[in-house]
């Protein structure tokens, strides 16, 4: 008898009889794949993330306000994690990343620490704070993109008049993933500083490296590509026109050991959109996390509209189809993502 004219009643035999078996069968810690295997071998990327953007004069807002309920060192690091909106209470922007938007106020400082997490800051306002990271220590200004790599050791401090604001992003839903998170702090709470500002950029991104520096290192030994520096880089190639379709004028940071990406988790990029650029649909298996560095425009992302400003940030989940469309004038977009994590597992992909 087909499955089809069965009557109400042996269907529900069946039924019956199935669950006493799974319910037999998780006596053992066993369980059915049938009923779940729709769920786990999906014919496209699943997320619960969803698009969202965080429009910087709330976030200014709430993080001044922040201040005035806990200190930094009540806090370890003042954070707003910015929680996809699919994904609350969860600590998440997208299932792999974290990203948080982190204030100090001047006379502040946040003691050293280090964990197998690995951070990138991009940093949004004000001026006169510092990150020390390996021994280096390191203004922080708007634009520059400063990484602190698995363990290495880091602080942050205000000396300055003014508060100052960036964006954290860390790896640890991935860490926590594999369930390999250490962590520890240091007796004292600054790191004694050998490396001026600007030391590991000259040393190592200038063309030329130490001689006898070994050949093969999975992270950048820079700990920060000011944005001043990548700037002009990025108006020469608008000028001799090598414009992406999708991107923009765009430069990936990069290992200047290996030229491969900054971290094995996470992969940023700094991009310009001319003036009336309209972007072609794009979309990859990396859920990506942009900041909007200057200017102004809106991305449709899943079909939706989200206009954007100076220091807003926002976020594309995997596999979404998003388009970039610019105004009256230029814009500089940083994105970051899990894409080399991708990469290396042979896993990534790219449409229209
Ligand atoms: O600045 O060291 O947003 O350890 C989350 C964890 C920032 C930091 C975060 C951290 C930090
Ligand atoms: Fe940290």
């Amino acid at each position: 008898m087909a499955v089809a004219t069965q009557s109400a009643d042996s269907k529900h035999n069946i039924q019956a009889a199935r669950q006493a078996y799974y319910d037999k069968a998780a006596k053992f810690n066993m369980a059915p794949l049938w009923e779940v295997l729709k769920d786990l071998v999906t014919p496209e990327p699943k997320t619960l993330c969803v698009p969202a953007i965080w429009k910087f004069a709330d976030v200014k807002r709430l993080m001044l306000e922040a201040g005035d309920v806990i200190t930094a060192e009540e806090a370890e690091r003042r954070v707003l994690v910015l929680e996809n909106p699919g994904a609350k209470g969860r600590s998440r922007i997208t299932n792999s990343l974290f990203a948080g938007i982190q204030l100090i106020m001047p006379g502040e400082i946040a003691d050293v620490h280090r964990h197998v997490a690995s951070a990138i800051r991009f940093v949004l306002e004000g001026e006169g704070a510092y990150t020390a990271v390996e021994g280096e220590k390191t203004m922080m200004k708007h634009g520059d993109f400063i990484i602190t790599a698995n363990w290495a050791p880091h602080d942050h401090g205000n000396p300055g008049t003014e508060p100052v604001m960036w964006l954290d992003v860390l790896d640890m839903p991935t860490i926590n993933h594999f369930e390999t998170s250490f962590a520890e702090h240091f007796e004292e709470k600054m790191q004694k500083t050998n490396y001026e500002d600007g030391d590991s950029f000259s040393r190592y991104a200038m063309g030329v490296l130490p001689d006898g520096l070994p050949a093969a290192r999975n992270r950048s030994p820079v700990i920060n590509y000011p944005y001043a520096k990548m700037r002009p880089i990025l108006e020469r190639l608008k000028r001799t026109g090598d414009i992406d379709v999708r991107h923009g004028v765009r430069v990936r940071y990069a290992n200047p050991i290996n030229g491969g990406p900054v971290l094995p988790t996470m992969g940023a990029y700094l991009s310009l959109m001319p003036r009336g650029f309209k972007g072609e649909s794009y979309r990859s298996t990396d859920g990506t996390i942009f900041a909007v560095a200057e200017g102004a425009g809106t991305t449709v992302i899943d079909g939706k509209p989200f206009e954007w400003g100076v220091n807003d940030v926002f976020v594309v989940p995997p596999w979404k189809r998003y388009q970039h469309l610019i105004g009256d004038d230029d814009a500089v977009l940083f994105s970051i993502s899990d894409r080399p994590a991708q990469e290396a597992l042979g896993i990534w992909r790219e449409g229209t």
